[in-house]
């Protein structure tokens, strides 16, 4: 008799649709463009180093930084996808200062909008180095059967319907949530699917591990330098200091601590006075993650990520993700030591 071995995205992504009883495969729908998508991306990634599709277009995006070919393919590549499903009415992506209203007549009657990264880390691109994909799906408030509104992207995270990233690295893999726990889904390159590899996701009550861009430390307030000291103390469980690790990819760095525990800081600096990260399609859709893992996401004022009510498309946010003890006694670090 046939014994199944694998769950694949695909299949999980439609067995899960049971869990919500009104659903009409909407979503599902979605989930599915957007992993499809992906092994498109991905597909390109793993051959960067041999077609010439690396180095930077000379475009300069929305937020002051160079634009690189694999940024350009991936936000090409999803917006079609995202498209296409027709439950999307638009987008927001990194890459465009204004929101991607889509005009057919199945796109604007989709229920949906999604805001994405299309390829984050751009930096470590031409070095090989891990990048991925981040997204964050809403209910539209605007009327269905109308192009997107820009209040349908201004939602509280707490909205988010489901969120996810993709990380291209020494495997590719697909980490989602649709508010019920998180999954992740592992490419086999060998039969182009993603399979079910990482069950329930829960990220360690304690961690170990801090990541946080160190050349920034005289920049950082005096509770996140007083912090950074403390991990570098002898720890008296393990006899030995916090780790280091920083890759200056979110999805990668992220995904480490997801899995091994730990703590990942972008706080306010000389440059980035509200923090680097985007709270629409960066902070967002981690925060929902992390905390259907057991974790914990807030900005310098120890506000949850979820409750902030964004302004504007490409607002940046401070941010301090991780788990749950850690980012307590973070919080901790900065309220005794106040400015
Ligand atoms: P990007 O979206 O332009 O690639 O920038 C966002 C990235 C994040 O992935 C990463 O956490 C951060 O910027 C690294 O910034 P820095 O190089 O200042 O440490
Ligand atoms: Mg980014």
């Amino acid at each position: 008799m046939f014994r199944k071995t694998v769950d694949t995205l695909n299949e999980f992504i439609i067995e899960r649709q049971a869990d919500f009883p009104y659903a009409k495969g909407e979503l599902s729908r979605l989930l599915t463009h957007i992993a499809l998508a992906a092994k498109v991306v991905n597909r390109e990634v793993n051959r960067a180093g041999l077609v010439d599709i690396l180095g930077a277009t000379g475009d300069v995006n929305v937020q002051g930084e160079n634009v690189q070919k694999l940024d350009d393919f991936a936000n090409a590549k999803f917006a079609l996808a995202l498209k296409g499903s027709s439950e999307c009415c638009g987008i927001v992506t990194e890459e465009s200062d204004e929101i991607i209203k889509f005009d057919t007549d199945m796109a604007k009657d989709g229920k949906y909008i999604v805001c994405i990264d299309p390829l984050d880390g751009s930096s470590n691109i031409d070095v090989n180095v891990s990048i991925g994909t981040i997204f964050s799906i809403y209910r539209r408030i605007s009327k269905r059967g109308h192009i997107a509104q820009i209040e349908d992207f201004l939602q509280e995270g707490t909205k988010q319907v489901a969120a996810g990233y993709i990380i291209y690295g020494s495997s590719t893999m697909m980490v989602y949530t649709t508010g019920r726990g998180i999954n992740g889904f592992t490419l086999d390159p060998s039969i182009g699917e993603f399979c079910l590899s990482h069950r329930n996701i829960q990220i360690p009550l304690n961690g170990y591990i801090i990541s946080v861009n160190e050349g920034n430390y005289k920049q950082f307030c005096p509770g996140v330098r007083k912090y950074i000291d403390y991990c570098k103390e002898i720890d008296e469980e393990t006899n030995r200091p916090y780790t280091a690790r920083y890759i200056g990819s979110l999805v990668a760095d992220f995904h480490r601590n997801l899995l091994k525990g730990g703590i990942f800081m972008y706080p306010p600096t000389k440059k980035h006075t509200q923090g680097k990260l985007r709270i629409v399609y960066e902070a967002n859709p981690v925060a929902f993650l992390v905390e259907q893992a057991g974790g914990v996401a807030v900005d310098h004022d120890g506000r949850r990520i979820l409750d902030i009510k964004p302004d504007d498309l490409h607002q940046r946010v401070p941010l301090y993700i991780g788990s749950r003890n850690m980012v307590e006694t973070l919080l901790e670090f900065l309220e005794k030591n106040e400015e």
